[in-house]
């Protein structure tokens, strides 16, 4: 297993519920390096890119809406297969089918309003890095 990095998002939530500290935590607490971070209120421009692979899905206004109704945490992770890792930490889409233990599990009950997102492998976590961040904000 290599070393990547995965982007994660406090969604508004996520914030406005107070978990911006319990979500770091545990991704320090795993071993887990932060290597960006930043606080923002998304764009609709940014919002969308983000989420293009749903544009033609029903909920794709609902949550681009969503997304940019308040700040969101965004930072990148670095470790050993932390795409993945981070995955599992989060749970899976809908919060009531995720395990007890991880975030969606423990935080949400709404697939709308599911606290966190996650980079879903390594080449949506480059894409999703070099769109949320700017070269020279991530560590080296
Ligand atoms: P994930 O965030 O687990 O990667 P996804 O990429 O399939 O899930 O969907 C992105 C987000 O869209 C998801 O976190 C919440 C929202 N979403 C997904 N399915 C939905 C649905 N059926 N109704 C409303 N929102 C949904
Ligand atoms: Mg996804």
């Amino acid at each position: 297993m290599s070393v990547e990095r995965s982007f994660i998002a406090v969604k508004p939530d996520g914030v406005a519920k107070g978990l911006i500290g319990e979500i770091l935590k545990r991704y320090e607490q795993k071993g887990f390096r932060v290597v960006a971070l930043k606080q923002l209120v998304p764009t609709k421009e940014l919002a969308e890119k983000h989420y293009e692979e749903h544009k033609e899905r029903p909920f794709f206004g609902e949550l681009v809406s969503f997304i940019t109704s308040g700040p969101v945490v965004a930072f990148v992770l670095e470790g050993k297969g932390v795409v993945a890792a981070a995955r599992l930490m989060i749970g899976v889409t809908n919060p009531l089918l995720s395990n007890p233990g991880t975030i969606r599990g423990d935080y949400a009950i709404e697939v709308s309003k599911n606290i966190i997102h996650g980079s879903d492998s390594v080449a949506s976590a480059e894409r999703e890095i070099a769109l949320w961040f700017k070269t020279e904000e991530l560590l080296q």
